[in-house]
């Protein structure tokens, strides 16, 4: 689905602003702000805990202006799932909170006129949303007693009452969480757009034309160079055009080129920046633009005070400059695809994206007897189809932590078909992976199939906590284990809860120290790997989650605070990374032992 765009043909309005809203079942309406989480919005304790349905309502009008044009209404994200009605009457239903839905709206409020707009969120998770709740039992670090009379009385009281527990560790941010915008594009439009590009300056594309008018509707493609001038161009739905002596979207610290593919099919024009780049496994490397590249920036969450997991463009900024500061290249959308914005900074700043599907807490119980299958394969083939065109995109991540290894027959059967639909549905044929959680890896089917294998690992933290000579000793015999397989792997997450400011002369566990002296036992070991080609420690910031003895104020691995503000470890990676940006560059006087690539 093609982003919204402002262009001599096409026009957005943007509906953000402040919204009526309601728990479902109130009389009263109060004020709330869209786009952003509601749960922080207010001291109310429903407003953080309260599972079901909410109601947002506004009033929209359609411009005069825009009489004759395809109107459509279209939802970055409304988590979890969806209810739109206009003057009463329903007009779309979207499941899932982290890809966008539209629904045209001619024939239903013509130009000039005003409707009555309703939105119901339902913020409901269980064993059939992506993310997945929990539908027995207690939260995901919650103490768990079965058999104890009272500990069981107290769960069916939870049931009862409509238990609304993530079986994942995030707070379950909801509502309108990204823009909402009305659109106006001629009636005969473009409807989508792919482009593969090869180093070689040969692009590859198909335009996909919808209307009245589509099948006698001329497509040309002009292709533009950041200055705006034209160096290539082609006519018909479908070709490619070649680009003499190319410019290469490279990752920072090198130039993430940008051109534009500038599509016109009758009345209608789109706009469409992309990069020209390759990714590609091969042996134990994974190559970008035929060179190995090395993978370092720690995971993210759309997080932060007051908006939630709500989109805002200063964060997002500020958290990419950030990346820059600490000389990180990359992070993964854990747990969830994020709002496109994000995925436009990354194309224009170099930061590469491993881009992950809200399959996250497939992790207790029987994922695989769940009814699941098929709305994921939706899910998947909806985050490729919205994000393929992006170079910042170089790997797709089916999802993170499923329990692979108590019936790995049964994971395997379920993870090989989502593989093989993310290399069918992308064009451009981009890696895939699956984000192991620490287990029996010597047991596991599907993680080891993957073109590259991420892990995740918590050696010194949630096993062998507080001692880091044992912490190495296993993680090496581990890394010994792999090294067998002949696979890249990606350290895809690791990470000590830090409380900012806490410290000590011996590095203890929740210290700032300790966060350090973690990382830097854990570095030793990558080193020393060449197959290992990516560190991405968790967590970028500190971030919200459920309530559970495990968690003060929410999760604290992060290397910032929520609030953005650098702990000791930040400065240690600063380090280590700026590091290795200039082994690259020839700067430094030799690489680390065994490590070969960038
Ligand atoms: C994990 C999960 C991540 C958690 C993290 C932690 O393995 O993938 O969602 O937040 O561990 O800190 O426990």
């Amino acid at each position: 689905m093609l982003y919204p765009q402002n262009n001599a043909r096409r026009q957005t309005l943007d509906l953000g602003g402040l919204w009526d809203f309601r728990f479902q079942g109130d009389e009263a309406w109060q004020v709330i702000a869209v786009p952003a989480s509601y749960n922080d919005q207010s001291p109310d304790p429903r407003f953080r805990n309260r599972a079901g349905v909410v109601e947002y309502r506004r009033r929209i009008t359609v411009p005069a202006a825009w009489t004759g044009q395809r109107i459509c209404l279209r939802f970055d994200g409304v988590a979890h799932e969806a209810r739109v009605r206009l003057n009463g009457r329903e007009i779309a239903a979207h499941r899932g909170g982290f890809l966008p839905f539209e629904v045209e709206l001619n024939g239903l409020l013509a130009p000039g006129e005003t409707g009555v707009l309703e939105v119901e969120a339902d913020n409901r998770i269980n064993h059939s949303t992506l993310p997945i709740g929990v539908e027995e039992g207690t939260a995901f670090f919650g103490s768990d007693n079965p058999g104890i009379p009272s500990v069981e009385a107290g769960k069916r009281f939870q049931r009862e009452r409509g238990i609304n527990l993530p079986n994942f560790d995030f707070f379950n941010y909801t509502g309108i969480q990204r823009p909402v915008r009305l659109l106006a594009m001629p009636e005969t439009h473009i409807r989508d757009l792919s482009l593969v590009p090869s180093l070689s300056g040969e692009v590859r594309y198909r335009v996909e034309v919808a209307g009245e008018d589509a099948a006698r509707a001329k497509v040309r493609i002009e292709a533009l160079d950041a200055e705006g001038r034209q160096v290539a161009g082609a006519e018909g739905a479908e070709g490619c055009f070649v680009i003499p002596s190319p410019r290469l979207w490279e990752p920072r610290p090198g130039t993430p080129y940008l051109y534009t593919a500038r599509v016109t099919a009758g009345e209608d024009v789109y706009e469409l920046p992309f990069g020209i780049r390759e990714v590609r496994v091969e042996g134990t490397q994974f190559l970008l633009n035929g060179r190995p590249f090395h993978f370092h920036g720690p995971c993210r969450h759309e997080d932060s005070p007051f908006h939630g997991r709500g989109l805002d463009p200063c964060l997002n900024v500020t958290d990419i400059h950030l990346y820059s500061w600490l000389h990180a290249n990359c992070f993964r959308t854990s747990h969830y695809p994020y709002a496109e914005e994000m995925y436009q900074l990354c194309d224009r700043e170099g930061i590469v994206i491993v881009d992950e599907t809200p399959a996250v807490g497939m992790s207790a119980g029987e994922p695989y007897g769940w009814d699941l299958a098929e709305y994921h394969r939706q899910v998947l083939r909806d985050m490729i189809a919205r994000d393929r065109n992006h170079p910042c995109v170089v790997m797709w991540s089916l999802g993170n932590e499923p329990d692979t290894v108590t019936r790995p027959d049964a994971a395997y059967d379920y993870w090989r078909p989502l593989y093989d639909l993310a290399h069918e549905a992308d064009p451009q044929n981009r890696p895939v992976t699956l984000v192991g959680c620490q287990n029996r890896y010597d047991l596991d089917r599907i993680i080891p199939s993957m073109d590259v294998v991420l892990i995740n690992r918590y050696y010194g933290w949630y096993n062998l906590s507080g001692d880091l000579e044992a912490a190495r000793y296993a993680f090496r015999l581990e890394l010994d284990w792999w090294a067998e397989r002949g696979k890249p792997v990606i350290l895809s997450e690791y990470g000590a809860d830090t409380v900012a400011g806490l410290h000590g002369a011996v590095p203890e566990m929740f210290t700032e120290e300790y966060q350090v002296a973690f990382y830097e036992a854990m570095s030793e070991c990558l080193d020393e790997r060449p197959f290992v080609i990516g560190e991405m420690p968790w967590n970028f910031a500190d971030f919200a989650t459920c309530q559970g003895p495990m968690r003060v104020g929410g999760n604290r691995k992060g290397l910032f605070t929520r609030d953005r503000r650098p702990k000791m470890a930040a400065h240690y990676f600063r380090e280590r990374w700026g590091r290795m940006e200039r082994e690259c560059d020839g700067e430094a006087d030799r690489p680390p032992e065994g490590r070969t690539s960038c």
